[in-house]
């Protein structure tokens, strides 16, 4: 009786350390050798800043509005709806002024991750982001 019950809290605890520690740590293992067909929240966020910074002409790690309305590659083609680089950029730059930097593309990335990740667990799948793109507007969207 002692020992079933032991046995089973033990269970249960190791099911629970397990599970924290899944949580915890990005899935780099089982990302590696699918050519990125998932990401973690540190991947995309990286990814929102390189597609940004692209655009960062002066080097000062922060992108102006003119160096975003000018970064042609950030945009899909796009006057009006989500592809207006104006729109997007009023989205990007949440203190207003008038650039954004770092944080700026960090928060809204963690953002759209946060929304994209329908099943909660950390990481986007391919059809995740598929999905996302797919999506008739997004306020978010950091061109990731
Ligand atoms: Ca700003
Ligand atoms: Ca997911």
């Amino acid at each position: 009786m002692i020992n079933a019950f032991w046995t089973t809290s033990l269970a249960g605890l190791a099911v629970l350390s397990a599970t924290a520690a899944g949580a915890q740590t990005p899935e780099t293992p089982r990302r590696a050798g699918r050519g990125g067909a998932t990401m973690t929240l540190q991947d995309f966020t990286a990814r929102a800043e390189r597609r940004m910074l692209a655009g960062d002409v002066d080097g000062d790690g922060r992108v102006s509005r003119a160096e975003f309305q000018s970064g042609g590659k950030s945009g899909k083609g796009g006057k009006g709806g989500k592809g207006d680089p104006a729109r997007r950029f009023g989205r990007l730059d949440r203190n207003g002024d008038g650039m954004v930097d770092r944080q700026e593309i960090g928060t809204v990335a963690a953002r759209r991750f946060a929304r994209l990740d329908a099943d909660r667990n950390g990481s986007l799948t391919r059809e995740e982001r598929a999905a996302a793109r797919t999506a008739a507007a997004d306020p978010d969207d950091t061109g990731a």
